[in-house]
């Protein structure tokens, strides 16, 4: 395939900053005024979600972004990312506005140090690989080392098997990418940024944890991830998910 590389770091429809008001996942005490009415506690949609996409170049990070934002996806000539660039997207989850702000990073090794700038702020990460690429998957380790290396403890990491639709291409079995998913007890599915499978819903899933991790319910039985993707999978009879 041709690598173009665009000298534009971001595309047109990346938009401007919500104001900067951080999520504090610090503490799973109710507060006084909680314990005194003992009242849900409620979500401030004010909260700004730092979500990274990360994973070798070409395995289709700033595709699978313009298919959440835009619902499309725009063929041709491969045209790398250079630097990193943001979208903000609201995502509605159980009546509330959950705000992620969505940073593209550029997959290329020398673009590495820019993004572990990044990673310090992160609330949330989607890891990258393309299943018709070995290498892309055998990285996904190094990328994980990285992570822990750079990023918060309590990041919420999804681990993505991108171009599912590319089936006789296929290089790394499903099964591949769910063992290795569970090895880092990280949710797992396999998505297309073509057809747009499972697009909604990876980003879906991620708001949800980020949403209850800013609420904390001392009464409520936590959030799981991986058993909201598995019951998704049920309603929807499609596809794969760890
Ligand atoms: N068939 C298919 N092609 C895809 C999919 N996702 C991305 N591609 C193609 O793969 C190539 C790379 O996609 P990009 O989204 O630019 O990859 P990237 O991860 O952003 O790459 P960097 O910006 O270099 O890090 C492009 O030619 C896309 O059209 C997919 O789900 N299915
Ligand atoms: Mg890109």
């Amino acid at each position: 395939m041709e690598r173009m590389e665009s000298m534009e770091p971001i595309s047109a429809h990346y938009t401007t900053a919500y104001p900067e008001i951080q999520p504090d996942y610090g503490s799973t005490e109710t507060t006084e005024s909680q314990a005194k009415t003992s009242s849900p506690p409620i979500y401030d949609e004010e909260l700004v979600h730092k979500t990274i996409l990360v994973g070798d170049s070409g395995v289709g990070k700033t595709s699978l972004l313009v298919q959440f934002d835009q619902g499309k996806f725009i063929p041709g000539s491969f045209s790398a990312t250079v630097g990193i660039g943001f979208t903000n997207k609201v995502v509605p989850v159980d009546n509330v506005k959950i705000k992620l702000q969505i940073w593209d990073t550029a997959g290329q090794e020398r673009f590495r140090s820019v993004t572990h700038a990044y990673y310090r702020d992160a609330h949330a990460l989607l890891l990258l690989y393309d299943i018709t690429s070995k290498s892309s998957f055998d990285n996904i380790r190094a990328w994980l080392t990285e992570i822990h290396e750079y990023a918060q403890s309590d990041v919420v990491i999804m681990l993505l098997g991108n171009k599912a639709d590319m089936s006789s291409g296929r290089a790394i079995r499903r099964d591949q990418g769910e063992r290795l998913a569970r090895e880092y007890s990280v949710p797992f599915m396999e998505t297309s940024a073509k057809t747009g499978v499972n697009v909604q819903l990876a980003f879906t899933a991620v708001a949800k944890e980020l949403k209850h991790r800013a609420v904390q319910h001392p009464n409520k039985p936590k959030f799981q991830i991986h058993e909201y993707i598995e019951a998704q999978r049920e309603k929807s009879g499609c596809c794969s998910y760890f």
